[in-house]
């Protein structure tokens, strides 16, 4: 298979072998760059939902069974370059990634979008976990919009007090343990128009969301800056020690280099 070179600069050679954690809009973004340069990429999904979004490289879905697990991957499938391009919250796989490849010396980069920081009309108070999200809702009941998605949804039966406008990716098989809830089953990414008229419907007076950073989960802040409600964000996990990059053009340098420097 023939070196590409682009700009008189040798680019990643085609014995590359990439293994892109996906989950994400950047992960998309940058399977559907890495299959236009025709290079070995596969993508991962955990296997949380039922049908995630088809990829234009071929996809794993499931666990690796743990850093080890992870490393005799790595190791089997030859992979030459490990890009963690999974969601802010997804701290266990990070951690995973950043441990298997300094186990195994894969190349290794975190593609990861900034957090979103407060903009003008903006009521944003910041708490540090989900725990601490869950406690500062004490007091009288109010119509909260959570968009934590369905991992963490029934922890909020703690201050069950409030009635929770709920939004996950597929149908639950069993109604979600919250004493007051409704439930909205809809993917992202979403529209500000469509967040503010569904903030509307329901009569929300707050959202509660994670620090997700990025385009695809971002219309419903915009929506309640709209509507002037208050928004409880819950910061991100500290994220792994390694490399990063906040683009997909960031990570198609670090690929090239990558392969200049030899790993
Ligand atoms: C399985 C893959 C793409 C990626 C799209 C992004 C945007 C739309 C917005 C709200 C917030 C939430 C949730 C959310 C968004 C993108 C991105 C993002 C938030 C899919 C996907 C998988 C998941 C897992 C899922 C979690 C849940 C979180 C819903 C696919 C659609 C709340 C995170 O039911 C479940 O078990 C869902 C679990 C982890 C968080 C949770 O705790 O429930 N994402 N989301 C991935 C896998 O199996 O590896 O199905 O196609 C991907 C996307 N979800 O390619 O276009 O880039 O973030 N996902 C959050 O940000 O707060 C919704 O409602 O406003
Ligand atoms: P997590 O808690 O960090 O990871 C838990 C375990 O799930 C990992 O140890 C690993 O299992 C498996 N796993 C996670 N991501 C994987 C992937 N991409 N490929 C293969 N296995 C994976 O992860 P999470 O928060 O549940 O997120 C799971 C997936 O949803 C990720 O792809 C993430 O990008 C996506 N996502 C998460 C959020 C969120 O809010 N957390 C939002 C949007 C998208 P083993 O230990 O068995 O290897």
């Amino acid at each position: 298979m023939p070196m590409m070179v682009s700009q008189g600069r040798p680019v990643v050679s085609a014995t590359a072998n990439i293994l892109l954690l996906g989950g994400t809009t950047e992960a998309s973004a940058l399977a559907r760059a890495l299959a236009g340069r025709d290079l070995a990429a596969t993508l991962s999904y955990a296997g949380r939902t039922g049908q995630p979004r088809a990829q234009p490289v071929p996809t794993r879905i499931g666990g690796f069974g743990g850093i080890s697990g992870l490393v005799a991957y790595l190791r089997a499938e030859g992979i030459t370059h490990l890009i963690d391009a999974t969601h802010p919250f997804a701290a266990q796989m990070r951690a995973h990634a950043a441990a298997a490849a300094k186990e195994t010396g894969v190349a290794h980069i975190l593609l990861t979008r900034p957090a979103w920081t407060a903009g003008k009309g903006d009521r944003w108070e910041h708490v540090p976990d989900i725990d601490a999200a869950i406690a500062s809702l004490a007091g009288p009941p109010r119509r909260i919009m959570l968009a934590v998605g369905r991992m963490h949804a029934e922890r909020f039966a703690a201050q069950g007090q409030h009635h929770y406008l709920l939004r996950f990716v597929d149908p639950p098989e069993v109604p979600p343990a919250l004493p007051h809830h409704t439930l909205v089953v809809d993917r992202g990414p979403f529209t500000v128009d469509g967040d503010t008229r569904l903030m509307r419907e329901h009569a929300i007076d707050m959202l509660l969301c994670k620090n997700a950073g990025g385009s695809g989960a971002a219309a419903k802040l915009a929506a309640a800056r709209r509507l002037s409600l208050p928004v409880r964000m819950i910061d991100r996990p500290v994220q792994p020690d390694v490399a990063v990059a906040h683009d997909v053009a960031q990570v198609l340098a670090w690929l090239d280099h990558a392969e200049e420097r030899g790993v």
